[in-house]
């Protein structure tokens, strides 16, 4: 047995400079894991809460309190249990806070928490993360083909143009080794477009180009545009993806595209997406339509649910129950996971589990906020998502996870590469096949 013997926490700091959480895991054979929490920008309103300190100090964002909650509280309940059962550890957190949003323990306390005993069940395995996480939910591993970005937008870019991520996928390449190098032609023939324009003016909180552009159709015209100048065609082996983050500038059916001064209905908004759709080949899309618009978001999925994947982040921010609503209302064909939506590795596997048995796709996501940690690399290969999203081609805390799934290439093996097999379903599959 594989018994906890200590839990101890600290105070790090994410990518944006803010206080986030640290957990260290210890076991009695002298295991060790570590994992930190990440922190979103664009939360959705359901998700597990951050629990900060409030007050003035560190703007507020101190997270002392949840630091003392995994020594104190979780920590003292965790000592003796079996790192191996992932699944009674999480029940016991969550038997500390049965709130509905995390909210007595803090989100940020429980993700670091969970996914440190995860670490240090692999390590008294002397195996990699990833092959744990594939033993322990029965996937079969394989490398993800990644979303990157390359221009940042909305809360991510001080809301300089409306839609958060302008991202590529390259389902062309014959490796994950060969995305990296398409992609980095493609993101810095996009930086020499905006630099020759004189619109050069930085990056964004994820590493992408900083969005410098008179409408949020001039950041899809210049991918299109950043494609071309690295030698591909797009909607050949480089394709499109966005992430819309539609609640962050619509509430209650009505949508404000601030860059354009245009305020419209639900119904406009469709339209308005489905133009793109036409012009522009993009084959996956995010929170399309906003976290309070159930009927934008079934009416968005039966136009277009054929052609393109429709991924849940804020609408279903991680959660079983939402997926499972999501699954029977018709509204989506994807979901986003994102270990700290929800709280524990446990209710992240069963929300991605229902999404698959659903006939799903399903994307691992990092959040805006990161740091060092590349636990999602390993769920992602582990889990066998297929789609793994972390940010853009700059900036250490997203190239580590890139990076370390170049690495885990070199145990699985370069053909082991999910790109054919992802988003089956959607509009670039019958293009490729
Ligand atoms: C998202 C994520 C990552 P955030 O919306 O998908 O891009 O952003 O972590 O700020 O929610
Ligand atoms: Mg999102």
């Amino acid at each position: 047995m594989s018994a906890i013997r200590s839990v101890t926490a600290r105070r790090v700091w994410d990518s944006r400079g803010n206080p986030t959480v640290e957990v260290d895991v210890q076991l009695e054979d002298g295991s060790f894991g570590r994992a930190i929490a990440p922190a979103g920008a664009s939360r959705g309103r359901r998700e597990a809460t951050d629990l900060r300190d409030g007050g003035f100090r560190l703007r507020g964002k101190d997270v002392g309190r949840a630091v003392r909650n995994v020594v104190d509280t979780i920590g003292p309940v965790l000592v003796g249990m079996d790192a191996q059962d992932q699944t009674s550890v999480d029940q016991a957190i969550l038997a500390l806070d049965p709130s509905p949003d995390k909210s007595l323990l803090g989100g940020n306390a429980t993700v670091a928490t969970s996914m440190a005993v995860l670490h240090a069940a692999a390590a008294h395995k002397e195996i990699p993360l990833w092959q744990h996480v594939a033993q322990l939910y029965g996937y079969t591993p394989s490398l993800p083909l990644p979303e990157i970005q390359i221009f940042g937008g909305g809360a991510h870019a001080g809301r300089r143009v409306d839609i958060q991520d302008f991202m590529i996928m390259v389902p062309g390449a014959a490796s994950f080794d060969e995305v990296m190098e398409i992609t980095n032609e493609v993101y810095f023939a996009a930086g020499d477009i905006m630099a020759a324009r004189g619109a050069l003016a930085g990056i964004a909180d994820e590493g992408g180009w900083w969005p410098n552009f008179r409408s949020n159709e001039e950041a899809l015209e210049t991918l299109v545009a950043a494609i071309e100048k690295a030698g591909e065609k797009p909607g050949e082996r480089v394709v499109i993806s966005l992430d819309i983050a539609a609640s962050e500038f619509g509430s209650d059916g009505r949508y404000r595209l601030a860059l354009e001064d245009k305020e419209m209905e639900s119904g406009a908004m469709i339209d308005l997406l489905g133009q793109w759709l036409d012009a522009y080949p993009i084959v996956s899309i995010e929170d399309p339509l906003g976290e309070d618009d159930p009927s934008g978001m079934i009416e968005f999925t039966r136009r277009y649910g054929e052609r393109v994947q429709i991924i849940g982040d804020d609408y279903l921010v991680t959660n079983t129950a939402l997926v499972a609503k999501g699954v029977s209302d018709g509204a989506c064909n994807c979901v986003l996971i994102k270990v700290n939506q929800i709280g524990t590795v446990t209710e992240a596997a069963a929300t991605y589990d229902a999404a698959r048995t659903a006939g799903w796709t399903a994307v691992v996501s990092a959040r805006s906020g990161e740091t060092e940690d590349t636990s999602i690399s390993h769920l992602s290969v582990g889990l066998g998502s297929q789609q793994l999203k972390v940010g853009s081609f700059q900036r250490s805390e997203r190239m580590v996870k890139w990076n370390e799934c170049l690495r885990i290439q070199d145990t699985l093996g370069a053909h082991n590469f999910a790109a054919g097999a992802a988003l089956s379903k959607t509009w670039w599959a019958g293009k490729l096949n």
